[in-house]
Protein backbone atom coordinates (compact mmCIF):
# COMPACT_ATOMS: atom_id res chain seq x y z
CA UNK A 1 0.00 0.00 0.00
CA UNK A 2 1.99 3.07 -1.23
CA UNK A 3 -0.48 5.34 0.92
CA UNK A 4 0.07 4.10 4.15
CA UNK A 5 0.74 6.84 6.19
CA UNK A 6 2.24 7.30 9.60
CA UNK A 7 2.98 9.94 12.36
CA UNK A 8 6.34 11.06 13.22
CA UNK A 9 7.13 13.86 16.10
CA UNK A 10 10.29 15.44 17.32
CA UNK A 11 10.08 15.40 20.77
CA UNK A 12 11.16 18.72 22.93
CA UNK A 13 14.57 17.61 23.04
CA UNK A 14 14.88 17.57 19.62
CA UNK A 15 13.65 20.41 18.99
CA UNK A 16 16.20 22.09 21.71
CA UNK A 17 19.25 20.42 20.42
CA UNK A 18 18.07 21.44 16.80
CA UNK A 19 17.73 17.88 15.15
CA UNK A 20 14.28 18.34 13.57
CA UNK A 21 16.34 19.25 10.16
CA UNK A 22 18.56 16.02 10.02
CA UNK A 23 15.49 13.89 11.51
CA UNK A 24 12.91 15.76 8.15
CA UNK A 25 16.03 14.76 5.87
CA UNK A 26 16.04 11.06 6.83
CA UNK A 27 12.75 10.76 5.80
CA UNK A 28 13.32 12.79 2.72
CA UNK A 29 15.99 10.80 1.54
CA UNK A 30 14.35 7.39 2.35
CA UNK A 31 12.19 8.18 -0.31
CA UNK A 32 8.97 8.93 1.72
CA UNK A 33 6.43 11.75 1.03
CA UNK A 34 5.73 14.28 3.47
CA UNK A 35 1.79 15.08 3.79
CA UNK A 36 1.63 17.38 7.05
CA UNK A 37 3.69 19.43 9.37
CA UNK A 38 3.57 21.79 12.28
CA UNK A 39 4.96 23.16 15.02
CA UNK A 40 3.20 23.02 18.51
CA UNK A 41 3.29 23.42 22.09
CA UNK A 42 1.17 20.09 22.89
CA UNK A 43 -1.43 20.52 25.68
CA UNK A 44 -1.56 17.94 28.28
CA UNK A 45 -5.20 17.10 27.48
CA UNK A 46 -4.24 15.68 23.64
CA UNK A 47 -0.58 14.21 25.42
CA UNK A 48 -3.14 12.22 27.16
CA UNK A 49 -4.88 11.05 25.03
CA UNK A 50 -1.31 10.25 22.82
CA UNK A 51 0.07 8.29 25.50
CA UNK A 52 -3.50 6.55 27.16
CA UNK A 53 -2.00 3.06 27.12
CA UNK A 54 1.26 3.89 28.98
CA UNK A 55 -1.00 5.61 31.85
CA UNK A 56 -0.13 2.79 34.34
CA UNK A 57 3.44 3.22 33.81
CA UNK A 58 6.00 4.33 36.72
CA UNK A 59 7.31 6.73 33.85
CA UNK A 60 4.04 8.04 32.90
CA UNK A 61 4.24 11.18 34.86
CA UNK A 62 7.79 12.16 34.00
CA UNK A 63 7.12 11.78 30.17
CA UNK A 64 3.92 13.58 30.33
CA UNK A 65 6.07 16.39 31.65
CA UNK A 66 8.98 16.23 29.47
CA UNK A 67 6.44 16.01 26.58
CA UNK A 68 4.79 19.38 27.69
CA UNK A 69 7.85 21.35 28.60
CA UNK A 70 8.25 22.88 25.21
CA UNK A 71 7.26 22.46 21.19
CA UNK A 72 7.42 19.64 19.12
CA UNK A 73 7.13 18.97 15.58
CA UNK A 74 4.48 17.41 14.35
CA UNK A 75 5.04 14.97 10.74
CA UNK A 76 2.77 12.80 8.60
CA UNK A 77 4.79 10.75 6.07
CA UNK A 78 3.76 8.74 3.54
CA UNK A 79 4.85 5.50 1.85
CA UNK A 80 5.20 2.05 1.21
CA UNK A 81 5.29 0.12 4.58
CA UNK A 82 5.99 3.37 6.37
CA UNK A 83 5.51 2.71 9.65
CA UNK A 84 7.20 -0.56 9.86
CA UNK A 85 10.53 0.97 8.17
CA UNK A 86 10.02 4.43 10.30
CA UNK A 87 10.32 2.67 13.59
CA UNK A 88 13.58 0.75 11.94
CA UNK A 89 14.97 3.86 11.25
CA UNK A 90 13.85 5.15 14.86
CA UNK A 91 15.74 2.52 16.63
CA UNK A 92 14.84 0.92 19.57
CA UNK A 93 12.87 2.71 22.45
CA UNK A 94 16.21 2.88 24.91
CA UNK A 95 18.77 4.63 22.66
CA UNK A 96 21.24 2.87 24.62
CA UNK A 97 20.15 -0.32 22.55
CA UNK A 98 19.31 1.25 19.35
CA UNK A 99 21.86 0.50 16.38
CA UNK A 100 24.33 2.96 14.83
CA UNK A 101 22.49 4.59 12.04
CA UNK A 102 19.24 4.63 13.68
CA UNK A 103 17.68 8.40 14.83
CA UNK A 104 17.88 7.00 18.39
CA UNK A 105 21.05 5.18 17.95
CA UNK A 106 23.07 8.16 16.54
CA UNK A 107 21.95 11.41 18.06
CA UNK A 108 20.55 10.30 21.95
CA UNK A 109 21.87 8.82 24.79
CA UNK A 110 18.85 8.36 27.39
CA UNK A 111 15.46 6.67 27.48
CA UNK A 112 13.78 9.60 28.78
CA UNK A 113 15.20 12.03 25.76
CA UNK A 114 14.86 9.88 22.66
CA UNK A 115 14.20 12.74 20.44
CA UNK A 116 11.50 11.25 18.45
CA UNK A 117 8.03 9.03 17.79
CA UNK A 118 6.76 7.29 15.44
CA UNK A 119 3.50 4.97 15.36
CA UNK A 120 4.20 1.64 16.28
CA UNK A 121 1.15 -0.02 14.07
CA UNK A 122 -1.16 1.10 10.41
CA UNK A 123 -4.16 0.98 13.44
CA UNK A 124 -2.33 3.02 15.48
CA UNK A 125 -0.72 5.54 13.52
CA UNK A 126 -4.36 6.23 12.29
CA UNK A 127 -5.63 6.98 15.31
CA UNK A 128 -2.75 9.30 15.88
CA UNK A 129 -2.73 11.27 13.02
CA UNK A 130 -6.38 12.27 13.39
CA UNK A 131 -5.26 12.97 17.39
CA UNK A 132 -2.69 15.51 15.64
CA UNK A 133 -4.09 17.05 12.63
CA UNK A 134 -7.09 18.46 11.22
CA UNK A 135 -8.47 17.01 8.40
CA UNK A 136 -7.76 20.49 5.98
CA UNK A 137 -4.12 20.22 7.67
CA UNK A 138 -2.63 16.68 5.59
CA UNK A 139 -2.21 18.14 1.95
CA UNK A 140 -2.94 15.77 -1.13
CA UNK A 141 -0.27 15.96 -3.72
CA UNK A 142 1.32 13.88 -5.74
CA UNK A 143 4.72 13.33 -5.96
CA UNK A 144 6.34 13.62 -9.38
CA UNK A 145 9.19 11.25 -8.41
CA UNK A 146 7.71 8.17 -7.25
CA UNK A 147 8.64 6.27 -10.49
CA UNK A 148 11.72 6.66 -9.35
CA UNK A 149 10.61 5.28 -5.77
CA UNK A 150 8.44 1.88 -6.69
CA UNK A 151 8.13 -0.53 -9.45
O1 LIG B 1 7.23 3.64 20.93
P1 LIG B 1 8.43 4.11 21.71
O2 LIG B 1 8.55 5.60 21.77
O3 LIG B 1 9.71 3.48 21.22
O4 LIG B 1 8.28 3.58 23.22
P2 LIG B 1 6.96 3.41 24.12
O5 LIG B 1 7.09 2.08 24.82
O6 LIG B 1 5.73 3.65 23.33
O7 LIG B 1 7.16 4.55 25.22
C1 LIG B 1 6.86 5.89 24.90
C2 LIG B 1 7.95 6.75 25.45
O8 LIG B 1 8.01 6.65 26.87
C3 LIG B 1 9.37 6.40 25.00
O9 LIG B 1 9.68 6.90 23.71
C4 LIG B 1 10.20 7.05 26.07
C5 LIG B 1 9.34 6.90 27.33
N1 LIG B 1 9.80 5.78 28.15
C6 LIG B 1 10.55 6.06 29.28
O10 LIG B 1 10.78 7.22 29.59
N2 LIG B 1 11.00 5.02 30.06
C7 LIG B 1 10.75 3.75 29.74
N3 LIG B 1 11.21 2.75 30.51
C8 LIG B 1 9.99 3.46 28.57
C9 LIG B 1 9.52 4.50 27.80
MG1 LIG C 1 5.18 3.85 21.34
Amino acid sequence: EIHEQTLVAVKPDGVQRRLVGEIIQRFEKRGFQLMGLKLVQPSRDVLLKHYHDLQEKPFYSALIQYMSSGPIILMVWEGCDVVRISRMMVGDTDPALAQPGTVRGDLCVHISRNAIHASDSVEVAKKEISLWFHRNELVEWESCTIKNIYN
